[in-house]
């Protein structure tokens, strides 16, 4: 039976490393103490050809794939994340909390790879038609501040092998949609402690009404 009442939908970003992982928990915690039934999930992924276009898209590979391509394949894991996993949760009356979605790709494919920003918005309207998340809360920090947490990790994957211009231009394309879209859009200082950056994020929750109580 369907919910009457509609989810919440909220996505975290930022730059490799800046802490996304870590605070996923954190948050889904936060929820479903005030009551939310979470679905967490994380993109490019979340569904059988999701999982399998990440492999794609992430391959350790050095072969140059086009950004064309690599836009359009995170469109097509999204398009299937949308109506497998999000939507469903969503009209069930489910909070979504994915990692990363749509402002990854205004970052990466836009400010990044530098491609064409009205065909990104194209792409979105299309895919998603009205659908934008409640809240994204973007981790800001600096380039070498990610690049040092996430260089302790395993081998880099096929993005995180590109120079520090390509993660600058992504760091400044996520500060500008967040300045662009302040209802719905924030920042976190993720370059401090991990207390400190889940003190913030647990304002940030309260100052956008996500954590009103559910019955
Ligand atoms: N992508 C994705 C696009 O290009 N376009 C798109 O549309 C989408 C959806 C996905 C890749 O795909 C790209 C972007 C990405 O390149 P991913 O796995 O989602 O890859 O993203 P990553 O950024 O690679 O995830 P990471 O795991 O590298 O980073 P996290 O999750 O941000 O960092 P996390 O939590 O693993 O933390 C890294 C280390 O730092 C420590 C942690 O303990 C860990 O060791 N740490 C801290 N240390 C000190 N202080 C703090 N505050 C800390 N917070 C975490």
């Amino acid at each position: 039976m369907k919910n009457e009442k509609q989810g919440k939908f909220i996505t975290l970003e930022g730059i490799e490393g800046v802490g996304k992982t870590s605070n996923l928990r954190f948050i889904k915690e936060l929820l479903e103490s005030s009551g939310h039934d979470c679905v967490v999930t994380r993109e490019p992924g979340g569904t059988n050809l999701g999982e399998a276009l990440r492999g794609l898209l992430l391959s350790h590979s050095d072969e140059n794939m086009s950004a064309d391509a690599e836009l359009l394949m995170m469109f097509a894991a999204r398009a299937e994340h949308l109506s497998k996993v999000i939507l469903p949760a969503i009209d069930n009356g489910q909070t979504v909390l994915c990692d990363r979605f749509t402002e990854a790709t205004y970052a990466y494919q836009g400010g990044g790879r530098r491609l064409d920003v009205d065909k990104i918005s194209e792409l979105e309207d299309w895919v998603q038609g009205d659908l934008r998340p409640n809240l994204t809360i973007i981790l800001d920090a600096p380039v070498e501040v990610g690049r040092a947490r996430a260089s302790s990790r395993s081998e880099p994957d096929r993005i995180e092998k590109e120079q520090d211009d390509f993660f600058q231009r992504v760091r400044k394309a996520y500060i500008e949609l967040a300045e662009h879209y302040p209802d719905r859009i924030c920042l976190v200082d993720a370059s401090k402690e991990l207390a400190e950056v889940q003190h913030q994020i647990h304002e940030r929750l309260g100052e956008y009404d996500i954590l009103t109580t559910i019955d």
